[in-house]
């Protein structure tokens, strides 16, 4: 995750200088995304000259660098383009080398700020290395600038959006990005796919839509990008005509986009620029023109949220998946650039039905083009619709588990490739014994795993807490794989077990969230996690995507042994389901919110019990139980229950049972009664559907679903079902159920916080990486 922020103005006379300071200013306020490095292209004093500034670490850096710059401030610009970004490193260290803007060329054909993942740039680098192309950084932002400059020397004479369209076909994985060209020099081009992207526009006018053109795409399939690449390659010098607006639509080409009109005139209007699907949201062309017909002078301000739009204007448009934005000559133009689903391609083979009359758009939705009125403060478009953080960090769980496992396993095939660990795979093979050493939430994710990785690999593996590791000063050998889990990647305990372990001669692998962090640049090998930033000081997804990312990792170790090989299917197949499933488990906030303020009004100690794979859940979710709700919260082994923790067991005392559809369930089973026969109230964490959990486990607000409308519950009702609830979840294979048992318990831990007025994102006494 990052920040990008771009700035246009049209008819509205700007000094450099405050170009400039509208651009680092918005900048700023998207800093929170990431502050690895920052950097900022405008135009330059000759026409289509474009200027890049970048520094390493926080905005003020970047502003300081620019303020020293000497370059012309006062210049004044009626028309103008910039763009900027601030960075959370994906691929490639944090450095100037790796830091945003990236260009094409030295003439800066194509610059281009990115926020997001991509997966196939390796061959596609690959690929325009061989044809002469020159890499300048590690990232995967790159491949985008070079391969537009690619497309365009192949077939020049395109318009923005069709390259840019060409362009996106090609890429796989997610994006936003803005693009500036010195082809179409004053245009600013942006799109998105899987990473936000929102345009304020602030004019004389009242602007009240934006014409859309619709255009489908046939994505480049997965492994294909070299023969696409070639038969782009194959076009050059040879037309010098867009084969594209010329209806090239021959099925050998991958990126025809049947009915595409051409993308967008230079001049400011034209009647015919709107795509061919008569049922798309449609807009005259004069929209931005003034009663009397004269381009209307216009501001632009693009932005990864609306954050650094509001103070600017509250006329804002989000785009959406697969939308190409075209900024030129004052006009905003959308093209809607998506492949077709299989369900529309089946329907259009169909006999065509009776015309329906069109839906009345839900209250919610707002029509695609039109222009929104933003109602809300700053500060909550920062966390999204959440009050908090934490809160926000949860429900992104879906993404971050998907950008964990993005570009890494093949479900159709079943195979797991961690490039970053490619190189030291012979001996991870080969090692003796597996320890993993960890502090706090990143030590649970080994727990969570570590049966697992016992069972793939068939080896010793030992979990072990950082410092008491180092205090023990446990014996290490060269034959030993030491396995080091943070989220920041600096986390001090960590650091030094590291460091005691490399000198023993062991391989020490990192498990981290930030890349050019400590430990990720310390070990001799690893796995970034790629859970993005983590703000709140609880960590949530990080933990789902340590979690997942150590799965990988056995999985990747056991690949050759062929008794592992169903297993290894079955888990890399509930790994495919794993988003969706986190998705529903999200569904239960609403019982979980009802739950938490029936059973924690006010502090209570509590217990949460499980066994096997869920012990690490226990573990976890009392852990952010303690953090931000300062109640005293243990995790119990099932098992253990009778050795001691049993005493607490009281009506008053906070229970949570995770009993999940697994071969420990009737051990989880005994443990409820035993809890019950001592007048236990549990909350019971159990799988969709299970008819053996106890029918009066059953949540209120489930129960109040099925009552006339109109009824509730009386209060003698109400206790009755106190005694015990559930909280049903999805079914999924063992190894992987800590993820989904997990979320319930932060949500919890969220209520209850807010419920009790404690902040979750600033718990106290904590800090979010521990480096001292
Ligand atoms: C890496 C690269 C990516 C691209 C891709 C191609 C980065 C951040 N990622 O993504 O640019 O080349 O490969 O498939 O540049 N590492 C450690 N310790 C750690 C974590 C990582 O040494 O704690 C090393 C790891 O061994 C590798 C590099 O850092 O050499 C990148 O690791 P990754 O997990 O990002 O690797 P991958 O393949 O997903
Ligand atoms: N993948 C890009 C990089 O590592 C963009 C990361 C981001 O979203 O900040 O530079």
């Amino acid at each position: 995750m990052c920040g990008i922020f771009g700035y246009v103005n049209y008819l509205v006379e700007k000094k450099r200088g405050d170009i400039i300071d509208i651009i680092i200013n918005g900048l700023k306020q998207l800093e929170y995304r990431g502050y690895d490095s920052a950097g900022l292209c405008i135009e330059g004093d000759n026409p289509g000259e474009l200027l890049l500034y970048k520094a390493v670490g926080k905005v003020a850096l970047l502003k300081a660098k620019v303020d020293a710059a000497t370059i012309d401030k006062n210049k004044t610009f009626l028309s103008h383009g910039g763009m900027a970004h601030t960075r959370w490193a994906t691929h490639g260290v944090p450095s100037e080398r790796n830091c945003h803007p990236h260009r094409s060329d030295k003439k800066n054909e194509f610059v281009v700020v990115h926020n997001g993942m991509l997966t196939n740039y390796n061959k596609i680098r690959t690929y325009l290395e061989k044809h002469g192309y020159v890499f300048e950084s590690d990232t995967d932002t790159e491949a985008i600038a070079k391969l537009l400059k690619f497309i365009n020397d192949a077939e020049p004479n395109q318009t923005f959006d069709v390259l840019l369209k060409k362009a996106l076909a090609i890429l796989e994985g997610s994006l936003a990005v803005i693009v500036k060209s010195t082809h179409f020099p004053e245009a600013l081009a942006c799109a998105r796919r899987g990473s936000p992207l929102v345009i304020g526009i602030r004019a004389q006018k009242d602007v009240k839509e934006v014409p859309v053109h619709r255009e489908d795409i046939e994505l480049v399939k997965p492994g294909e990008e070299d023969k696409v690449l070639d038969a782009i390659e194959a076009r050059r010098g040879n037309s010098s005509t867009n084969l594209l607006a010329a209806g090239g639509t021959s099925s050998g080409n991958l990126l025809a986009i049947p009915g595409a009109t051409g993308g967008i005139s230079r001049s400011a209007s034209q009647p015919d620029l709107l795509g061919p699907d008569p049922n798309l949201y449609r807009t005259k062309s004069t929209m931005f023109l003034s009663e009397d017909d004269q381009p209307i002078p216009i501001e632009f301000f693009i932005a990864s949220d609306a954050s650094p739009i509001v103070e600017h204007t509250k006329q804002v448009i989000y785009l959406e998946d697969y939308d190409v934005a075209i900024l030129n000559d004052g006009e905003l133009h959308v093209h809607v650039a998506k492949p077709k689903t299989q369900e529309e391609k089946i329907k259009e083979l169909l006999p065509s039905p009776p015309p329906k009359p069109k839906p009345e758009p839900k209250k919610e939705q707002v029509p695609k083009g039109v222009i929104q009125t933003l109602e809300l403060e700053v500060s909550r478009i920062k966390k999204g619709d959440y009050d908090h953080y934490m809160k926000k960090e949860i429900n992104e769980q879906p993404d971050s588990v998907m950008d964990t496992m993005r570009g890494r396993i093949n479900f159709q095939e079943h195979k797991v490739r961690l490039g970053g660990l490619v190189k030291e795979m012979e001996r991870l093979k080969t090692a003796r014994r597996m320890i993993f050493i960890a502090c706090g939430t990143s030590y649970h994710s080994a727990v969570g795993t570590q049966a697992l990785f016992e069972e793939l690999t068939e080896l010793p593996c030992t979990v072990e807490i950082a410092s008491n590791f180092l205090d023990r000063r446990a014996p290490i050998f060269p034959s030993d794989v030491c396995v080091f889990i943070s989220q920041s990647g600096e986390t001090k305990d960590t650091l030094n077990a590291l460091n005691f372990c490399k000198a023993k001669g062991a391989l020490c692998v990192g498990i981290v969230n930030t890349v050019g962090s400590s430990i990720s640049i310390a070990t001799h090998c690893g796995v970034h996690v790629n859970a993005g930033p983590e703000i709140g000081v609880a960590s949530t997804k990080a933990y789902t995507s340590q979690f997942i990312t150590l799965v990988m990792m056995a999985l990747v170790i056991s690949e050759d042994n062929p008794k592992k090989a169903a297993r290894r299917r079955e888990i890399i197949d509930a790994l495919h389901e794993l988003p969706d499933q986190v998705r529903r488990v999200l569904a239960l906030d609403i019982d979980i919110k009802t739950m938490s303020a029936q059973y924690y009004p006010k502090e209570r100690n509590s217990v949460i019990i499980g066994r096997g794979h869920q012990f690490a859940t226990c573990l976890e979710g009392a852990l952010k139980i303690k953090e931000i709700t300062y109640m005293a919260t243990d995790g119990v082994q099932a098992g253990e229950l009778k050795h001691g923790p049993m005493a607490l067991i009281e009506p008053a005392l906070g229970i949570i049972l995770v009993m999940t559809d697994n071969s420990l369930f009737p051990e989880a089973e005994s443990a409820f009664e035993q809890v019950r026969a001592r007048g236990g109230q549990p909350i019971i964490l159990c799988n969709e559907g299970d008819k053996r959990i106890p029918a009066a486990c059953t949540p209120i607000g489930w129960l109040e679903s099925l009552l006339p409308p109109g009824t509730t519950l009386g209060q003698k009702q109400r206790n009755d079902w106190m005694g015990a609830r559930a909280l049903r979840i999805p079914k999924t294979v063992d190894a992987l159920e800590g993820i989904l048992t997990v979320i319930p318990l932060q949500l919890m831990a969220y209520h209850i916080a807010v419920n009790q007025g404690k902040d979750p994102d600033n718990p106290r006494n904590l800090a979010k990486s521990v480096t001292v």
